[in-house]
Parts: structure tokens; sequence; C-alpha cells
């Protein structure tokens, strides 16, 4: 089992089609060999509840883990995490990079060996303009290094080791990359695959906050974590800064050079797996942990429930010659909503473990086999105490604790432009989509 991470990637991934501009050969090809899901959400937008609920199969209603300040063994004293269960049942389970978030990284019981390599520090040879103030929101640059000294370089490094030697038992191996989380500080010939003068802006529209209710404008305005932790607050808010400063063009191509970086690392891996004795027996999953707004809704970062902060790419891929016998297609794009938090049951089908109780997601298994399958299984994200957004194939209704409310209609308006919570048209809908809201909501 090869299990990749990567940080805060939105679907800005060539066939995923979220941004034209996006080179990405090596997510691709995984793509061609298994099935990418368009519509995968995590549960909830943010790197420790979203890896919390993904690696323990409880949702965040139900753990109470909502921020990023929260530890794993504090609120999940005896969960069973995804590895516990690989090396319950015979595995060696290794992990590198960034699986957990911060402390929680640490977790004993999850591994039998994990590989921290030591932060690069750098200094980045920053595009910044010199004239821009101090204050201006700028994190990210140009390196003069090669891509094995970067962090995410070294992590990839120790997953084609681990993929040359042989291996006596079945294994588990984690890798975990840190890009492009920010900052987005990346060798010289990635920002040079994306000239400044050919970059184009995400779709927005003006005043896309005026029908929003106050908590969404909140979380649009501020560095919000439900946890409570101190986050960066941007002089000025983020989307304000980088507009004052004529920097959006600019952001725009950086994120995408950083993707370009990780999915480089990513392409060294699946070659050294490709090369391996191991090609044809080691089923791998990709999966970012959520999305990233760059200006939609006024917005930057994650943390708010809206689409752009909650979808992200989700990839199984079999075994390079007997993938259909394992039973995942080929060559697919699933569009179905599914949740990161489904990942723990797929893995189990897929690797024959034993079933467990107590998992919030729902195995994939059938629509690996045939990702056009009817699917009615709405998608929970949560952000924060009873603030939750339920997303099935059409629509996105979000609910925030105050009562505020948005409903948008993907089929019509996938960028999310137009809330017809108001509108009594939409009650009906409304109705049916709160019933799947969380009934209890741990604090
Ligand atoms: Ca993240």
């Amino acid at each position: 089992m090869l299990f990749i991470a990567v940080d805060d990637l939105r679907d800005w991934v060539g066939h995923l089609d979220g941004n034209q501009q996006a080179k990405t050969p090596n997510l691709d090809r995984l793509a061609q060999r298994g099935v990418s899901f368009s519509h995968a959400h995590c549960a909830a937008p943010l790197c420790n509840p979203s890896r919390i609920s993904l690696l323990t199969g409880v949702a965040p209603a139900n753990s109470g883990v909502y921020g990023n300040g929260e530890n794993l063994r504090d609120k999940l004293p005896d969960a069973i995490t995804l590895m516990q269960h690989f090396r319950n049942s015979g595995y060696v389970v290794r992990g590198s990079g960034k699986i957990f978030h911060g402390w929680n990284a640490y977790d004993k019981e999850s591994w039998d060996d994990y590989f921290v390599p030591a932060q690069v520090r750098a200094k980045s040879g920053s595009q910044r303009d010199r004239i821009l103030p101090k204050t201006a929101w700028t994190p990210w640059g140009e390196v003069d290094l090669s891509d094995e000294e970067m962090f995410d370089g070294k992590v990839a490094s120790w997953a084609v080791s681990e993929l040359e030697k042989s291996h006596d038992k079945p294994f588990f191996l984690a890798c975990g990359f840190t890009k492009p989380h920010l900052p987005w500080i990346v060798p010289r010939k990635y920002f040079r695959m994306y000239p400044l003068d050919g970059i184009s802006l995400p779709p927005t529209v003006d005043g896309d906050l005026a029908d929003v209710p106050a908590f969404g404008k909140r979380l649009a305005r501020e560095v919000f974590d439900p946890s409570g932790e101190k986050n960066f607050a941007t002089p000025g808010g983020d989307h304000f800064n980088i507009i004052a400063n004529g920097q959006w063009r600019n952001a725009v191509q950086a994120y995408l050079a950083t993707i370009s970086f990780a999915d480089s690392q990513i392409g060294r891996v699946l070659d050294a797996l490709e090369n391996s004795r191991h090609a044809d027996n080691t089923i791998i999953v990709l999966w970012g942990d959520h999305g990233w707004h760059l200006g939609e809704k006024e917005h930057w970062r994650k943390h708010a429930l809206w689409n752009v902060s909650t979808q992200t790419p989700l990839i199984f891929a079999g075994p390079s010659k007997s993938g259909a016998k394992r039973g995942i297609a080929k060559d697919q794009v699933c569009e179905r909503p599914v949740s990161l938090i489904d990942i723990y049951p797929t893995l189990i089908d897929l690797c024959g473990l034993p079933q467990r109780d107590g998992l919030n997601g729902r195995s994939l298994q059938s629509l690996l086999k045939n990702p056009e399958q009817q699917w009615d299984h709405p998608v929970v994200i949560t952000f924060g105490l009873n603030n939750h957004a339920i997303q099935t194939q059409r629509w996105r209704y979000i609910r925030y604790a105050d009562g505020g409310e948005e409903l948008y209609d993907h089929d019509n308006d996938p960028n999310e432009w137009m809330n017809l919570a108001s509108s009594s048209n939409y009650k009906m809908i409304i109705l049916n989509l709160k019933t799947h809201l969380p009934v209890r909501n741990m604090r």
C-alpha cells in the first residue's frame, strides 16, 4: 500500500480541470492508472481536523476535533488509526513527511517507523517587488536548490529508497508532501513553467459576499481556527492586501509553481514503484487534505465551507498490471460526491483487512469498480462546532451554528455566486438537505 498525502492541494490538477494552466503530468498519469474523484471533499477544511477524521474514520462532529489546536489522543484516546489497523493486520507501517498535523504526527501507536527530514531554511530569491511595502503579504519566491534538497524532495527520496528494498511483510508506506502549502517557495524552474504575463485569475464576481450571512462573511475575512489557535493575520485581510499590492497574478503563479513542484516529487515516487519488484502488488491512494481559495468569495486559504475550500483530489490506483483484478477501474473520473473519510473503509475492502465498527465513512469499493453507478450519499463537511455543509451531486447547503444559511445549485452555478437559501422556491430542497445534518455535535 502506497499512501500519498498532499497538503493544501485544490483541484488545480490537469485532468480535474480546476485551472487549465496547471501542469501536473504525474498526478494525471496516476489518474490514468485508476479512478480519480472529481467531487471529493474533506470532512473539515483545515489540516488537523481533516487529517484526524480521515485517519481515524471519525467525523469532526463525533470527535470534537475542529481546529489545528486539538490533540488526537486527548479527543479520541481509544481511536484505532488507519495505520494502526494495518499494523494490527500484519503490515509494516512506515511514514514520512506530513501525514498527521503538528504534534499528532508522532502518534506512536500508528507507526513502526517515521521519518521527518530537517526543514530547509534556504533564503528565497524572492520575486518581491522592491517597491512593495513591508506589510505586503507575499509568502512565495524562487530558490536555487535542487528538488532533492527540499523537504518534500527528501520525503520522496526516502520513499524511493523504501520502494527499492525488498520487504518480507506487506507494507503500508505513507508519504506526506507539505507543498503546495504556504510558503510557496520552490526551485526556480517551477516558476519558469508559468510566465507571469500568461497567468489568468480564477473566476470571481463583484459583490460575491453580499448574499452571504454574517458568519460566512467572517470566515471570508478572518483566518479563523475553531480551536482558537493563533494564526497569521495579514494586514488588512488577505484579499485586500493582495489587491492593494497588485499581487493576485503573482500569487496564482506561485501556487501553480508549487503544485508542479509537488507533482514532480510524486512522480519520483511513482517511478520508483513502477521500477520496483512491488509494482504488481501495491495499491496507491493519493489525497489532498482540503481545497484553497485564491480570491474566490474575496477569500484566501481554506477554513470556509464553500466548494473551493472543501474540494480536493482523491485518486485510487490498482497495481500496474493487475489493477482491474483488484477491483479498481482504469482511467476513469468519478463525479459522485465522496468524502476523504471514506478512504479508511475503502482501504479495508481493497486490502481485505478485518472490518471495523465505528467508522463514519462509507467504502467506495463499488464506485471504484463502476464509477458511474448511482450514489445517493451526501457528503457532510464541518468547520467548527455545528457549522456544516451538505454536498449532493447537485446542491450545496451550508448551515452555520447561528442559523445563517446558504444554498447553491452546482448544476447552474458551479462557482457558488448565487445564494438561493432565502428564496421560498427552495424550501423543500433545504428541508430535505437538512435531514443530513449531524444530530450530535461534540464539544
Ligand atoms: Ca492542509
